[in-house]
């Protein structure tokens, strides 16, 4: 148990005591503590055993406790009761926008209702309307979220499936019956979402990996047990399927499983239009009239030799989504796509002066943990109040005192001074020329007004990307996945609007947005856009989310050199230069 898990489990017990009702300072502790914990530098299991978990600030003595028995036992009976405690329909609630602890303790106190069928029905009776507080505008929300719910609630973020994946792929490696595994699926293609994980493992002896898959921690229900097939339910909602095949299959099953269906379909008729049946079990050379022959199967030792086999280059796993990279690996060299090791800083990104939750120090320390040269600092502009965006004079401050650590050089990283500038509703700027001709960049965000027709919200955001103090479009549609549609916008108007005031189009790479969405990159570079690889941190931690928003790059074709934030120090420097510079 590390110091992540211990914090969500103080978060949960503050948002469990909210939706009691307990005393708010009692709430307080925890949610301080949380905080804490998610900042702290040592390693807490040292801290523990030195008896000085009491020394962290934010931490009460009531906590400490807490926090020693769950590093002691990995258990936590206080929050275990509490949870027990709270009608589950409550907790699901919190899951929907908009609903926070204290609006669910009164929907519960008023209506009576902890359930979400019940909040369904009260919502169209117009009950949830009435309650104060609340109006129709809310209620309208829930029942949208509601909704969404039920539509969203089979599949997970990439990130988080990745984060559930890693450690089954470790401890499946760390068999000594496994002689190869991999993961495959939808996580292995990174797709944004992923409905299920799929593991595959070559072993000629399936029994002992079996029998570890199913007992491993951290399931919740075992939904099928075969002799090389299992699938499991695990904490969080994941489901993983596990194949275990002998080794000369490996290649062709990791293939198959990855998929996509599309993908697969396609390489199929490919290897029927030479002569071949492929399948997840192999490629055999098929004779006249559709019978298997009797030459032996074909044997590959990994999936480059496979492609080359049917007569293409090896095509990377992001882009098997059978959107045309068949016919690309048949006629050329597919893009050497960018990786994360090609970033050398990042822009898009939060402080304590607006919504993160660390100064600029911290973000700069953490940045230079990464390796990187350079760290944009974003924070919101005045507009975004809830996010507590900064004012012209807090922004100045904050421009003031990233010169002053440039000069002195102390953060041992190059900082930018940016902002997450809000675009109105008319398509203006939050801050006028004056403000904004201060920075080294601009980052423009729609965070208002999102319910504009089609029409007005591209009039905005393209008068916003030909703004010349513009440098890049923030999160184009602004979708949170799983929870909220993007607002409705032309994208193939706003990148041609992009590519020809010479502005960058981001890639969010918070693991609910990756926005602009990969499925439109390619377009976009073969206009000439740049992407950004924004991460949108608003806090260290949220620094590794650019790690997500490389994978969007991947999968929208991107070599290194669309990617500006690839670019050395010097090199962007002087792009910014060159783009303030009047023409
Ligand atoms: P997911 O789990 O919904 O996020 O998406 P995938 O792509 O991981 O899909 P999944 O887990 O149902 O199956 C894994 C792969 O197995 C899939 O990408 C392609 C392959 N596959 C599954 N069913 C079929 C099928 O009926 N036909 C073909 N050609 N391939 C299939
Ligand atoms: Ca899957
Ligand atoms: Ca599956
Ligand atoms: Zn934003």
């Amino acid at each position: 148990m590390d110091k992540k898990t211990v914090a969500a489990v103080f978060s949960e017990i503050a948002v469990l005591l909210e939706l009691e009702g307990a005393n708010p300072f009692k709430v307080r502790a925890y949610q301080s503590g949380a905080r804490a914990l998610e900042s702290l530098d040592g390693d807490l299991r040292e801290l523990a055993e030195s008896g000085q978990l009491g020394n962290i600030p934010g931490l009460g003595k009531a906590l400490v406790e807490k926090a020693e028995i769950l590093l002691e036992t990995g258990r936590l009976p206080y929050h275990e009761e509490l949870k027990a405690s709270v009608p589950p329909g409550l907790i699901e609630m919190l899951e929907i926008p908009g609903l926070g602890p204290k609006k669910i303790k009164a929907i519960r106190d008023k209506l009576d209702i902890t359930t979400l069928e019940g909040l369904t029905k009260a919502c169209e009776d117009g009950r949830v309307a009435a309650l104060p507080g609340f109006g129709q505008k809310s209620q309208q929300k829930i029942i949208e979220g509601i909704r969404n719910r039920e539509a969203y609630g089979r599949r997970h973020l990439w990130w988080k499936a990745r984060e559930t994946a890693e450690p089954i792929l470790e401890g499946l490696r760390g068999l000594s019956a496994v002689e190869r595994a991999e993961h495959a699926g939808s996580l292995r293609r990174g797709l944004e979402t992923v409905g299920d994980l799929d593991f595959i493992v070559a072993s000629p002896e399936p029994g002992p990996v079996m029998e570890w898959f199913t007992s491993m921690d951290g399931i919740l229900e075992v939904t099928a047990r075969g002799e090389t097939k299992s699938s499991v339910r695990l904490e969080g909602g994941l489901q993983a399927d596990l194949r275990v095949v002998p080794p000369e299959q490996f290649v062709f099953a990791l293939h198959h499983f990855t998929g996509s269906k599309d993908h697969n379909v396609k390489m199929r008729q490919r290897a029927l239009s030479r002569g071949y049946s492929l399948s997840e079990w192999g490629l055999t050379r098929k004779e006249g009239g559709g019978k298997e022959s009797a030459e032996p199967p074909v044997r590959v030792a990994d999936e480059a030799e496979l492609f080359r086999f049917l007569g293409l280059r090896e095509i990377p796993p992001e882009l098997r989504e059978g959107m045309g990279e068949i016919e690309e690996a048949e006629e050329r060299d597919l893009p050497d796509l960018v990786k994360p090791t090609d970033i050398r800083g990042v822009f898009h990104n939060h402080t304590n002066a607006s919504d993160g939750h660390a100064t600029l120090a911290e973000m700069a320390r953490a940045a230079k943990e990464f390796g990187w040269e350079y760290l944009g600092i974003a924070d919101h502009s005045k507009a975004s109040f809830q996010a507590n965006g900064l004012s012209a004079e807090r922004l100045e401050r904050q421009v003031a005192e990233i010169r002053r650590l440039n000069e002195s050089g102390e953060a041992g990283i190059h900082l930018f001074s940016g902002l997450e500038c809000d675009i109105l509703p008319d398509g203006s700027l939050d801050f006028g020329d004056d403000v904004l001709g201060n920075l080294d960049y601009v980052v423009a965000s729609v965070h208002s007004s999102f319910s504009q027709s089609e029409e007005d919200m591209t009039r905005r955001i393209i008068r916003a990307v030909e703004h010349p103090l513009v440098t890049m479009l923030g999160h184009l549609t602004g979708r949170l996945l799983l929870m909220r549609e993007g607002y409705r916008v032309d994208a193939a108007k706003v990148i041609d609007a992009a590519a020809a005031n010479n502005v960058i189009i981001e890639i969010n790479a918070h693991p609910r947005r990756l926005d602009m969405d990969w499925r439109l990159w390619r377009r976009a570079s073969q206009k000439g856009v740049l992407a950004s690889i924004n991460p949108d941190a608003h806090d260290t931690g949220g620094l590794a989310y650019y790690e997500a928003g490389v994978v969007t790059a991947r999968k929208g074709w991107l070599t290194a050199e669309q990617v500006f934030n690839t670019r050395p120090l010097a090199k962007v420097k002087d792009w910014l230069d060159k783009r303030k510079a009047p023409a």
